[in-house]
Order: C-alpha cells, then sequence, then structure tokens
C-alpha cells in the first residue's frame, strides 16, 4: 500500500472511530450515565417497572451495545494475560427477563471477549411466558457474531436446574455463568481464565459492579469487599479483613480469596464443575445453592477468588419480580435446609436457633449429597471456618449459644428485632432463639448474628454494633463465678438499668457485685427451642 492510501484509509478510520465514540457519548445511558426520563413519562415508567421490579423504560431507552467507563485498577490496564487460554462456554439463564437486559448482557459479552475465547453463549429460558421470548428472541440471535444457543425447559424449575441442564449442554473448557442483567466489561474475560489456567480448582468471580434498578447507571463495585453469610445463612459482604491484603501484599490487583459467593456471575472449568459435584439439583428455584458451592469448594479441596481485574455489571433489584412456585420463604428455606444439613455440621445450630421456624420445611432427601460430601473426602465445617473463615459470624469456637438472663429480673437480653446501633433491650425469657439467642465467643466478643454489644462509655446504654472484631468496645470478660460480664476497656459491669427514656435496656457501670450485674449464660439445645416454639414433640427432621 503506498502512503496516500494509508493516510487515507487512517484518516477514515479515524473519522468512522470518532463518529462511533461520539455516538457513543451521547445516547441515553451511554458511558454507563443515568437514564433521566422525562415528568411526563412517570407514571408509565412506574406502571413498566413493576414487570421486571427495575426501570424497564429507562433499560429500554439505553443501546444494546452501550459504552461503558473503564472501572479497573490502573494495575489492571497493563497486565498482559497468556495467549493460550481455555475458552468459554457463557450460560445465562432467565424467567421473563426483559428485551433490552437479556440482550444488552449478550452484547457486551460479544462486543468485550476475543471471539477465540468464547465457544458458544447458552441461553436457557426457564419456562418464560412472554412471547418475545420465544420465536423472535431465536430468530434475533441468528444473526450474532457468536453461536448462541437457546435451550427451554419443559417447565419452571428455578436457576439451579436450568444451570445444571445449561453446563451439561456446553462444550467450552471452562463455563462461565451470568445472570441475564449483567453488563460485561472491557477486559472482563482474560484475568477470569487466565487464574483457571493457573490453577483449575480455583473457581473464579469478576467484581460485580452496580447498575441501578431505577435509573441504569453504572457504577464500580469495590475490590475491598468480599462474599460472607450471616446467621440467617443471607449472603452479604464484609470488608476485605487485614489478613487476606497482608496475603496478597497490599497489591489490590491480586485475586482476593473470598470465603462465599454472591452466587450468580462465576467461571469454573468444566470438568472441575462435574467433580466437585455441579449443583445440588434439589434445589429449587432459588437461593442457597452459592453458599453450597462456596463450601463445597473450599470444603472439598478447592477454592474461591474475586479476581479483581475483572469487573462485569449487575442490575441490583429491591424485589423479585417474578413468582416463587410453592411459595418464597418455604422455597428459600429448603434450599438453605439442604445446604445446612450437607456441610454445617453442629454449626447449622445457629441457623436454626436464630430462626427455628425453618425446622418446618421439610428438605427433602440429601443423602446423594452426603455421599457426594464421603467420596470427595470433603473437610469439615469446623475447618473451613478456621482457616478459610476466621472472621466468620458464626464463631468457630464460642463458650455459648443461648440465652443471657438477669438474676435479679429475671429477662433475658433480647434485641427486639432491632439491631443496628440500637439500644438492646430486656424482655421476659421466652426459650424460643430468635431476638434472644447470644454467643458469648472465644474472642469474647457477645454477638447475635453480625452484630455485637457495644458500649463506648461507662453508664452509656449499651448498643448492637456490626461486630468489627478490633476488640475495643466489643470486648467483654464473662466471670462463671461471680456471674459478672466485665466491658474490659470501661472496666465497668453489664447493669440492667433504667434508660433516659424510660425504657428498660442495659448500661455499663462501675461493677458492685449487685444482682442487676449477675447473669447467667445458659446454651440452648435446639430440640429445647423447638419444643417451646411448636409446643408439640418434634415431628421435624432436624
Ligand atoms: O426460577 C428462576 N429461574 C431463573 O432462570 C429464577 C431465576 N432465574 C434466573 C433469573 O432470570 C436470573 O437471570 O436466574 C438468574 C438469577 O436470578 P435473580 O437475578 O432474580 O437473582 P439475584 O440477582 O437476586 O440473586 C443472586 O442470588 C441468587 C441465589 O440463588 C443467584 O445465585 C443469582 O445468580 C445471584 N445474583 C448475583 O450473584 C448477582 C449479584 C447479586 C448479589 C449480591
Ligand atoms: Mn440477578
Amino acid at each position: 500500500m503506498n502512503n496516500t492510501l494509508q493516510l487515507c484509509v487512517q484518516v477514515l478510520v479515524h473519522v468512522y472511530l470518532t463518529a462511533v465514540i461520539s455516538r457513543n457519548q451521547e445516547g441515553p445511558g451511554e458511558m454507563g450515565k443515568a437514564v433521566r426520563i422525562p415528568k411526563d413519562d412517570q407514571e408509565k415508567m412506574k406502571e413498566l417497572f413493576k414487570i421486571n421490579q427495575f426501570n424497564l423504560m429507562a433499560s429500554d431507552l439505553i443501546a444494546l451495545n452501550r459504552s461503558l467507563p473503564d472501572v479497573r485498577l490502573e494495575g489492571c490496564k497493563t497486565k498482559v494475560y497468556p495467549d493460550e487460554l481455555p475458552n468459554t462456554s457463557v450460560v445465562i439463564v432467565f424467567h421473563n427477563e426483559a428485551w433490552s437486559t437479556l440482550l444488552r448482557t449478550v452484547y457486551s459479552v460479544i462486543n468485550r471477549s476475543p471471539h477465540y475465547l468464547l465457544s458458544e453463549i447458552i441461553l436457557v429460558d426457564d419456562a418464560s411466558e412472554r412471547d418475545f421470548l420465544k420465536m423472535a428472541l431465536e430468530n434475533y440471535v441468528k444473526n450474532l457474531e457468536v453461536p448462541v444457543k437457546i435451550i427451554r425447559m419443559e417447565q419452571r424449575s428455578g436457576l439451579i436446574r436450568a444451570r445444571l441442564r445449561g453446563a451439561a449442554a456446553s462444550k467450552g473448557q471452562v463455563i462461565t455463568f451470568l445472570d441475564a442483567h449483567c453488563e460485561c466489561t472491557l477486559g472482563w474475560l482474560e484475568p477470569l481464565l487466565a487464574r483457571i489456567k493457573e490453577s483449575r480448582k480455583t473457581v473464579v468471580c469478576p467484581i460485580i459492579d452496580l447498575i441501578s434498578d431505577d435509573n441504569f447507571e453504572y457504577t464500580a463495585g469495590s475490590d475491598m469487599t468480599y462474599g460472607g453469610f450471616n446467621w440467617k445463612l443471607n449472603f452479604r459482604w464484609y470488608p476485605v479483613p487485614q489478613r487476606e491484603m497482608d496475603r496478597r501484599k497490599g497489591d489490590r490487583t491480586l485475586p482476593v480469596r473470598t470465603p462465599t459467593m454472591a452466587g450468580g456471575l462465576f467461571s469454573i472449568d468444566r470438568n472441575y464443575f462435574e467433580e466437585i459435584g455441579a449443583y445440588d439439583a434439589g434445589m429449587d428455584i432459588w437461593g442457597g445453592e452459592n453458599l453450597e458451592m462456596s463450601f463445597r469448594i473450599w470444603q472439598c479441596g478447592g477454592s474461591l477468588e474475586i479476581v479483581t481485574c475483572s469487573h462485569v455489571g449487575h442490575v441490583f433489584r429491591k424485589a423479585t419480580p417474578y413468582t416463587f412456585p410453592g411459595g418464597t420463604g418455604h422455597v428459600i428455606n429448603k434450599n438453605n435446609r439442604r445446604l445446612a444439613e450437607v456441610w454445617m455440621d453442629e454449626f447449622k445450630d445457629f441457623f436454626y436457633i436464630i430462626s427455628p421456624g425453618v425446622v418446618k420445611v421439610d428438605y427433602g432427601d440429601v443423602s446423594v449429597r452426603k455421599a457426594l460430601r464421603e467420596n470427595l473426602k470433603c473437610k469439615p465445617f469446623s475447618w473451613y471456618l478456621e482457616n478459610i473463615y476466621p472472621d466468620s459470624q458464626i464463631p468457630r469456637r464460642y463458650y455459648s449459644l443461648g440465652e443471657i438472663r438477669n438474676v435479679e429480673t429475671n429477662q433475658c437480653l433480647d434485641n427486639m428485632g432491632r439491631k443496628d446501633n440500637e439500644k438492646v433491650g430486656m424482655f421476659n425469657c421466652h426459650g424460643m432463639g430468635g431476638n434472644q439467642v447470644f454467643s458469648y465467643t472465644a474472642e469474647k466478643e457477645i454477638r447475635t448474628d453480625d452484630f455485637c454489644l457495644d458500649v463506648s462509655r461507662l453508664s452509656g446504654p449499651v448498643i448492637m454494633l456490626k461486630c468489627h472484631h478490633m476488640r475495643g468496645n466489643q470486648l467483654w470478660e464473662y466471670d462463671a463465678e461471680t456471674h459478672t460480664i466485665l466491658h474490659i476497656i470501661t472496666q465497668g459491669c453489664l447493669t440492667v438499668s433504667k434508660l433516659y427514656d424510660g425504657s428498660q435496656g442495659t448500661t455499663v457501670e462501675m461493677c458492685n457485685g449487685g444482682p442487676l450485674q449477675m447473669w447467667m449464660l445458659r446454651n440452648y439445645t435446639l430440640l429445647e427451642v423447638i419444643r417451646k416454639v411448636f409446643y408439640s414433640p418434634l415431628d421435624y427432621k432436624l
């Protein structure tokens, strides 16, 4: 090619790119900006919101291939990954997903992944009822640059069994699961696959960025939080602890070892997925599978990481738009019971004592999953708590799990259903767990779930604050002989007091040996709690 021609081409390319980019920077939602709906359309917008529990009107206004900001850490942008990476199938399951979010997910995969790394995209339709997800979708995806396969579940099966079906049909060396309302960002895939290439038994998650359900604004997720869970077995984000920062020598671009994953977005070696027991096919609709898989991976010799150089956005919703056949509570409790029974050993009592109602739910047969645990020679849950999640909300070692009763008033500490920053109350002891269950831990915290008894000054009210593991105001010393609970930092004793607002509560006061400062820590047994709650001998499977 002669020079003039070359220049011409360069200029044309430049003009074209500028056009594309300027289009990209101006349309609604481009560069991940929020979409504003004019006043006149607000009523309509609210109506449409109900369909998917996100702003469907906003989503429909945004280009299917909208541009996004590059939110990666600087150190990630220059990382070089091996040429020979394993390829991946991308499995996306959906039930009644919106057209625009589903296809934006697909486009973001196609447009932001090197095609030689994409084996295929598999869409698993979990018995959706919307017409546009039938032929229209099938015809549409035929024209895309990457093979897209659509699998239909014969009946509503839930995301767990739908993913199993997608996985079984996949051909890639790796399976990457995504929710149906995601947006992958530049460079999302290579760091995930590179990590699996290095270490086949490592299951990897991107940082999950936030796509607003109200306006589809794109906000970077944090590399300083990782996955945990509370006594109720809800997945929660918690700050990455110092020990994990130290292990990575402060390099935030290195993967974070995470105790659990959110569940929707991760990559796993396809054979390893099989080896480690895929998913528990006995779980219905939604929930629990993410903790089940997290525990299983760690306990059975794998590892779970957040690869901080990979960012994928997800539309977080405040409510679920779809039905849970059988009832939401029933389904989630059943799934949680299955994971507690198979993986948590005696620590499942924390779950049962804080929400005893769940034992009413039949969890079916878990013998196959227990056999899997045997065959894989998986480690006990105590090992997981000790080695993988020492800052867990469920304490690895503890002195008591039960009520804390005052000798004088014969009432019990009670969080009254309020926790964050609220005063801890006193209430008639009911023995039913729930709001009256506290654990005095080997770390000398008095905690219920992820909240700790905390007080900042002598005579100050004792409140519940997120446990911080930094000792300080959350450190208590129980003396089983004098029955006093000493607050180390103030050297005061836990005391039943009338608070300034007239309510019965607790403070720390100068120790005087009186009965208002004497406490009995009593362990509950699960059986006793269940009897109290249901007044009947047990016909529940415990
Ligand atoms: O019956 C169903 N069938 C389905 O195919 C119910 C759901 N689904 C599909 C659904 O269309 C969606 O694509 O399954 C996917 C996940 O369902 P969501 O988006 O309603 O779930 P979520 O984002 O609220 O929930 C998180 O926890 C779930 C527990 O079962 C799954 O693991 C989700 O994948 C998971 N999502 C994420 O991890 C994204 C980050 C959220 C956080 C924290
Ligand atoms: Mn989701």
